[in-house]
């Protein structure tokens, strides 16, 4: 063959392998803004994936709930149509049921031992039940400790937030532990929310700052009041469709591309939590900043006994110890 024709041959050939590498575009959602704590993650999730596949994936970003709620979208994960979604893990124990201990009312004492929980071997092995439920999930990124809003009053105490019709997640752990606030807990997708605020639909809903502020929730809520009643993990769940045909190599760059992404949201949690109240006092919010903690935890005893049922009072325990 004449220098020539192997010249020739090697040119297509890089050319038809240059076209092999092409670009694969992941769909990812989440509820809220692509400026808030869910966005921020995702940003550097698709950022880290794409620099370390050289561009052979990138993102598209579905932020504001524009794929639906967090159930559908985790439902969408499952079946394929959707790449990936940062949720918050509300609805999750529906889909995987050893994540709903994590969702337990006021077992977290605060940030540091929530992560250390999430990111030690109890959250890890948490994280490996889910392959068998069709999701991969590839890291906790994270929501915030839920505080309460509503239209009507300041809350100190249960018994200031008993008869208020509350917005919950999905989430029968919520549930069973805000009814002994005497809470009437609606259970609702996170789209719906803004608009049922609006109509009084429901007196008020709890979510954490970051949430809140992303939200816009000042603009049809008048009482702020910081419970922390529950801390809200999240997680970066993926679609089995594309994690299947990772080679092992990309498989380490996207596990390695949600431990950033992780480490982003919550520093965005932490600013949005450091600065966030501030500004939406200013936006017209009247902040309940000291609430009897106690109060809250004595009102949830008869709750905690049906969730030593469900989880083993060893379990809760383990995660509460966790220094
Ligand atoms: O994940 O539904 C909720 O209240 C969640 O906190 C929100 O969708 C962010």
């Amino acid at each position: 063959m004449k220098l020539g024709h192997i010249a020739a041959a090697c040119l297509s050939l890089a050319l038809s392998a240059g076209a092999c590498a092409q670009t694969t575009t992941l769909k990812i959602g989440y509820a809220t803004s692509k400026e808030s704590h869910y966005g921020v993650g995702s940003t550097v999730f698709c950022d880290e994936v794409e620099k370390g596949t050289q561009g052979r994936f990138k993102c598209q970003h579905f932020a504001n709930s524009a794929l639906g709620g967090e159930r559908d979208q985790i439902e969408a994960v499952q079946l394929g149509t959707q790449d990936l979604v940062n949720t918050s893990t509300g609805p999750v124990g529906n889909f995987v049921p050893e994540v709903k201990i994590v969702d337990i009312p006021f077992l977290f004492r605060d940030y540091d031992h929530a992560r250390k929980v999430m990111d030690g071997p109890i959250g890890q092995d948490i994280l490996t039940k889910f392959p068998s439920k069709g999701i991969i999930a590839l890291a906790w990124t994270e929501n915030g400790f839920r505080h309460m809003t509503n239209s009507k009053r300041d809350i100190v105490k249960p018994s200031d937030a008993a008869g208020l019709k509350m917005r919950t997640m999905e989430n029968k752990v919520h549930m069973d532990g805000y009814r002994t606030f005497g809470i009437l807990p609606t259970p609702m997708a996170f789209p719906e929310l803004f608009g049922a605020l609006q109509q009084g639909t429901v007196d008020g809903q709890e979510n954490p700052i970051p949430v809140i502020l992303s939200s816009k929730f000042s603009q049809v809520q008048k009482h702020l009041s910081l419970t922390g009643h529950v801390y809200s993990p999240a997680l970066l769940l993926l679609s089995p469709k594309v994690w299947n045909k990772l080679s092992d190599a990309d498989k380490k760059v996207f596990v390695d591309a949600a431990k950033k992404a992780a480490l982003a949201q919550r520093k965005k949690v932490n600013d949005d939590e450091n600065n966030g109240i501030a500004q939406l006092e200013k936006d017209g919010m009247k902040v309940t900043r000291t609430v009897d903690g106690a109060a809250f935890r004595e009102a949830l005893k008869p709750a905690y006994a049906g969730y030593a049922k469900e989880f083993g009072a060893d379990n809760i325990k383990k995660i509460a110890d966790v220094q």
